[in-house]
C-alpha cells in the first residue's frame, strides 16, 4: 500500500489547533506579565445570526496587529463581544415568533462558532454582551449619576419619527429625509425625550482631535463638521413699536449693511404669536410644522414664507425692515432668527426674488465699482465693503471687527460661538433595549431610580405584538415605588448607541461587580492602542465614545482623555452582482456562486449564465449586500477553503482600507499558494536538523538569499507595524520565496539555510495565516509552538552588500582603486572610473582610445 501522501488539508489541522489554543488559553491577558501592553479593538458585531465578509475583514486585521504585536513582545489584549440590544431583534422577534432574547442568545452561540472557526486570538474569557443585566445596570447607574450631575435632562421636542418602526431617530439616522434601516420616509413628531448634554463637551472634543495623531485625516474632518463650531455675532433687534428684541445670530457681520428683512423659524415665539390674529400665517406655521423634513434637507428644499405683519428696526441705522418666517430657519439653532442679507446670502436671495423684497449689495469684488446681484447673490468673502456708511473700504476681516466692535459698544450684541452639534436624545420607544432608569411620581416630578434598585431590568420572556413595546402594554411593569411613594417606570429604552459608547472599557474589566470599571484596570490598558471599524462610524459611534470617555474621566473611571489612540477604517468588501429580468420586467438578483461566468484574456467577464443555463446580466463589482444577492458567506468559503486561505486573500488582495474585490480566482490562488509553502516544507522536512552557519564562508547564492531574507523582514516589519499596508507585506514574502525557489539547494549548507528561511517565514506569515504557520513550525522541527516566538530580527550585517577593489590603470599606470558592489555592471564600473579624480587629471586634454575591464579585477584606460 502507498504511503498517504502528506498534503495541506486546513480542515485537518485548523480545529485542532483551536483546540490548542482554547485549551490552552494561550490568548488570555491579565496585565501581569510585566510586558508593555497592547489593546487591540475591532468593532464588536450586532449578533445578527451569521457573520459577513465585512465582519471577517474587520476581525481579520485585528487578529494580525494583535499576533504582530504580540510576537514584538507586548502583552496583548484583543477582546470581543456582543452588541446584542437593537432593532433587529424585535423585527426577527416578529418575524420568527421568538422573543428578541432567545433570538439573540441563539445568534451568539452560533457566530461565536464562526469567530472560532476563523482562528482569532480573542481572550474569551472577556466576553461581554450588552443585553446582559450585568452590563446594563452600570450603564443605568452611570446615567443616573449624570443625572445628578446636571448632564442629563428632559424636554419635549420636535423629533424625527419613523411610522414604520416606531421610534425616534437621532439626525443622523435620517437619510435623505428616510429612516437609515427601513427607508422609510421620516415624520416630524413632538415627544418628550431624554437628553445627554453632549454639547457641554463640544469645544473639548473638538479640540482634542488635534490630539488623535493617529486617526484617519477624513474621519477628524467629519468630526469637525459634525460638530460644526462657527464664531459669529449675536444682535439685538429692536422691534418696531414695542420694546421687545429680537435676537439673531450671524457669521457675516460683514454685510450687516445689506440687511434688508429679518426672518424667524415657524415655532419662533414672534411668529407664533403673530400667528394669534393671523389666520392665514397660522395655516403656514400648521403646515412648517407637520413638513415632514430633515434637517439635512434644509438646504436643498423650495424656500417658503409669510410677512409676520411686524417690522424690526437696524441697529445702526434704525430704519424698519420687514420681519418674515421661513422655512429654512431652524428654531433649534442659534437663536432660531437670521438678518437676512439677500445679495450676499444664496438663500436669503432666493427667499427675496420670490417675495419681492429689497436687495442692497455691500460688498464689491475687490476689482469692481459694484456686485452684481442680478442673478444670484454675491457670496464671496474676498470683496471689499460699500454702501456701508463708516465701514466703507474694509475687507472681511476687518469689517467683521468693526462691526461686531460697534455693536458691542452700542450695547446691542456680544460675539458668540455656536455649535452645529445638539445634545443626544437618548430614549427610543422600541422593547429591545435597556430601560432608562427614571420615573414620573404622581406629582408629575421626576427621579432617578435609586443606586440599590438597579438594574432596572427587562424582562426577555415576552411576546411581541409589533406594534408596541411589551415593557409599554404591560401597565404592570411600570408601577413602582420611590422613597415610598407610588411611582411609574419609564418604558423607554436607550438609544444602543449608549452601550457601545462605552463597552472598550468594560473590557478591562468584565467580571467588575460592585462598579462600573475598576480604574486601576482601566489605566492600565486604556487608551486602546488599536481601534478597527467602519467608516460609517466617523460621526455617531466614534463621537459617542469620545465623549462617554471624557464623562467617565471626569467621574474617575478612566484617566486618559481620548479612548482610541489609533484607529484604522477598513474599506468594503465587494463582489460581482448578476440579475436575469423577470417577466414582468423586475431584477431577479443571482448569487455569483450560482453563475458560470465566460471570460476574456484580461479576466473580464464576457458573458455569464445561471445554473440552469439562463444568460445573466453582470451588473459590475458592488459591495456585498442581501439585495443584490451577492453576499459570500463567510462560513462556506471556510468549508471550502479553511480559514487561512480565506484570511490570506483577504489581507492580501488590497490595502486595508480601500475596498477589496472578493474574486473566487484570487481565493484559489491564496489556496495555492499554501498548498505549495505545505509542499515546500515537507520537502524539506528531512533536513530540518540541519542547522545553518551564518559565520562561515558562503556562496554568492547564500549571501543573496540571507539579504533577501533580512531585507524582507525589514519590509515586512515596516509594513505591518507602521504603514499597516499588509498586502505589500504578503507580496514581499511571497518574493522571498521565488527567491528561496531560485537558489542552489545542492549543500548541507544550502539546504540548511532554506530550513531558516522558511522557519523565518513561517514567522512573518504568522499573523496573518497562523494555523499553516503552527503546524509548519513543527514540522521544520522546533519543538515549542510558534505562539510563543518573537518577531524575527534584521541582521544588518546581512543586508550589507559587499564591495570589492578594482584597480584603475591610465596606460598602463596605477591612478585609482575603486570600491564597486559585488557584482557592479561594465557601466557601472566605468561611470565611477571616470568619475574619479585622479583618472579625470590623467585623461584631461587628450581622447579615450581604449577602455578594458578584467570583471573584479581592472580597469585599463588607454588615453593618447
Ligand atoms: C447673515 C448672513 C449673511 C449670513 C451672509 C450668512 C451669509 P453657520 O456657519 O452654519 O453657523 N443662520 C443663523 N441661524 C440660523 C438658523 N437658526 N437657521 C438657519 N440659518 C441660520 O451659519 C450661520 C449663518 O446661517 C448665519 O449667518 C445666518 O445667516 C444663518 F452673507 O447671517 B448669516
Amino acid at each position: 500500500m502507498a504511503n498517504t501522501p502528506d498534503l495541506y488539508n486546513p480542515h485537518q489541522i485548523e480545529p485542532q489547533i483551536q483546540k490548542y489554543w482554547e485549551e490552552h488559553r494561550t490568548f488570555h491577558a491579565d496585565g501581569k506579565s510585566g510586558k508593555k501592553k497592547f489593546y487591540c479593538l475591532s468593532m464588536f458585531p450586532y449578533p445578527s445570526g451569521r457573520l459577513h465578509m465585512g465582519h471577517v475583514r474587520n476581525y481579520t486585521i485585528g487578529d494580525v496587529i494583535s499576533r504582530f504585536q504580540r510576537m514584538n513582545g507586548c502583552e496583548v489584549m484583543q477582546p470581543i463581544g456582543w452588541d446584542s440590544f437593537g432593532l433587529p431583534a424585535e423585527n426577527a422577534a416578529l418575524k420568527n415568533s421568538t422573543a428578541p432574547a432567545a433570538w439573540t442568545y441563539a445568534n451568539i452561540e452560533y457566530m461565536k462558532k464562526q469567530l472560532k472557526m476563523l482562528g482569532f486570538s480573542y481572550d474569551w474569557d472577556r466576553e461581554i454582551a450588552t443585553c446582559r443585566p450585568e452590563y446594563y445596570r452600570w450603564e443605568q447607574w452611570f446615567f443616573t449619576e449624570l443625572y445628578k450631575k446636571g448632564l442629563v435632562y428632559r424636554k419635549s421636542t420636535s423629533v424625527n419619527w419613523c411610522p414604520h418602526d416606531q421610534t425616534v431617530l437621532a439626525n443622523e439616522q435620517v437619510q435623505e429625509g428616510k429612516c437609515w434601516r427601513c427607508d422609510t420616509p421620516v415624520e416630524r413628531r413632538e415627544i418628550p425625550q431624554w437628553f445627554l448634554k453632549i454639547t457641554s463637551y463640544a469645544e473639548e472634543l473638538l479640540r482634542d482631535l488635534d490630539t488623535l495623531d493617529g486617526w484617519p485625516g477624513n474621519v477628524k474632518d467629519m468630526q469637525r463638521n459634525w460638530i460644526g463650531r462657527s464664531e459669529g455675532l449675536s444682535i439685538n433687534f429692536d422691534m418696531d413699536g414695542s420694546s421687545e428684541k429680537l435676537e439673531i445670530y450671524t457669521t457675516r457681520p460683514d454685510t450687516l449693511m445689506g440687511v434688508t428683512y429679518v426672518a424667524v423659524a415657524a415655532a419662533h415665539p414672534v411668529a407664533v404669536k403673530a400667528a394669534e390674529n393671523n389666520p392665514e400665517l397660522a395655516a403656514f406655521l400648521r403646515e412648517c410644522g407637520q413638513a415632514k423634513v430633515a434637517e439635512a434637507e434644509i438646504a436643498t428644499m423650495e424656500k417658503k414664507g409669510m410677512p409676520t405683519g411686524r417690522y424690526a428696526l437696524h441697529p445702526i441705522t434704525g430704519k424698519k425692515v420687514p420681519v418674515m418666517v421661513a422655512n429654512f430657519v431652524l428654531m433649534d439653532y442659534g437663536t432660531g432668527a437670521v438678518m437676512a442679507v439677500p445679495a450676499h446670502d444664496q438663500r436669503d436671495w432666493e427667499f427675496a426674488q420670490k417675495y419681492s423684497l429689497e436687495i442692497i449689495p455691500v460688498i464689491r469684488p475687490a476689482d469692481a465699482e459694484g456686485a452684481d446681484v442680478s442673478a444670484a447673490a454675491f457670496t464671496e468673502k474676498t470683496g471689499i465693503l460699500y454702501n456701508s456708511g463708516e465701514f466703507d473700504g474694509m475687507n472681511f476681516q476687518e469689517a467683521c471687527d468693526a462691526v461686531s466692535k460697534k455693536i458691542e459698544s452700542l450695547g446691542r450684541g456680544h460675539r458668540t460661538v455656536n455649535y452645529r452639534l445638539r445634545d443626544w436624545s437618548v430614549s427610543r420607544q422600541r422593547y429591545w433595549g435597556a430601560p432608562i432608569p427614571m420615573v414620573t411620581l404622581e406629582d408629575g416630578s421626576t427621579q432617578p431610580v435609586k443606586a440599590g434598585d438597579l438594574p432596572v431590568i427587562l424582562p426577555e420572556d415576552v411576546t411581541m405584538n409589533g406594534v408596541q413595546s411589551p415593557i409599554k402594554s404591560d401597565p404592570e411593569w411600570a408601577r413602582t415605588t420611590w422613597e415610598g411613594k407610588s411611582a411609574l417606570r419609564e418604558t423607554d429604552t436607550f438609544d444602543t448607541f449608549m452601550e457601545s459608547s462605552w463597552y472598550y472599557a468594560r473590557y478591562c474589566c468584565p467580571d467588575c461587580g460592585n462598579a462600573m470599571l475598576d480604574p486601576e484596570k482601566t489605566r492600565f490598558w486604556l487608551p486602546v492602542d488599536q481601534y478597527i471599524g467602519g467608516i460609517e462610524h466617523a460621526c455617531m459611534h466614534l463621537l459617542y465614545a469620545r465623549f462617554f470617555h471624557k464623562l467617565l474621566r471626569d467621574a474617575g473611571m478612566v484617566s486618559c482623555d481620548e479612548p482610541f489612540k489609533k484607529l484604522l477604517c477598513q474599506g468594503m468588501v465587494l463582489a460581482d452582482a448578476f440579475y436575469r429580468t423577470g417577466e414582468d420586467g423586475s431584477r431577479i438578483w443571482v448569487s455569483p456562486l450560482e453563475v458560470k461566468t465566460v471570460r476574456d484574456e484580461k479576466g473580464r467577464i464576457i458573458s455569464a449564465t445561471d445554473s440552469q443555463g439562463r444568460p445573466v446580466i453582470h451588473a459590475g463589482m458592488t459591495k456585498m449586500s442581501k439585495s443584490k444577492n451577492n453576499g459570500i458567506d463567510p462560513q462556506t468559503m471556510v468549508e471550502l477553503y479553511g480559514a487561512d486561505t480565506v484570511r490570506l486573500f483577504m489581507m492580501s488582495a488590497s490595502p486595508a482600507d480601500l475596498t477589496l474585490e472578493w474574486k473566487e480566482e484570487g481565493v484559489e490562488g491564496a489556496q495555492r499558494f499554501l498548498k505549495k509553502l505545505w509542499n515546500t516544507v515537507t520537502a524539506m522536512e528531512p533536513f530540518k536538523d540541519l542547522k545553518f552557519d551564518p559565520t562561515a564562508s558562503l556562496t554568492e547564492d547564500q549571501k543573496n538569499l540571507r539579504r533577501e531574507l533580512h531585507r524582507t523582514i525589514a519590509k515586512v516589519t515596516d509594513d505591518i507595524g507602521r504603514r499597516q499596508t499588509f498586502n505589500t507585506a504578503i507580496a514581499a514574502v511571497r518574493e522571498l520565496i521565488n527567491t528561496m525557489n531560485r537558489s542552489s539547494q545542492e549543500t548541507d549548507q544550502d539546504k540548511a539555510l532554506i530550513v531558516h528561511v522558511l522557519s523565518q517565514i513561517m514567522l512573518l506569515l504568522y499573523p496573518v495565516t497562523p494555523h499553516i504557520c503552527f503546524a509548519l513550525w513543527q514540522k521544520l522541527g522546533h519543538d515549542t509552538p510558534i505562539d510563543g516566538e518573537s518577531w524575527p530580527e534584521v541582521d544588518e550585517s546581512a543586508l550589507e552588500t559587499e564591495e570589492i577593489l578594482i584597480i584603475v590603470q591610465v596606460n598602463g599606470k596605477l591612478r585609482a582603486r575603486l570600491k564597486v558592489p559585488v557584482g557592479a555592471s561594465q557601466e557601472q564600473v566605468t561611470a565611477l572610473a571616470m568619475a574619479d579624480e585622479s583618472v579625470i587629471r590623467h585623461t584631461q586634454g587628450k581622447t579615450v582610445r581604449k577602455m578594458i575591464y578584467v570583471p573584479g579585477k581592472l580597469f585599463n584606460i588607454v588615453a593618447a
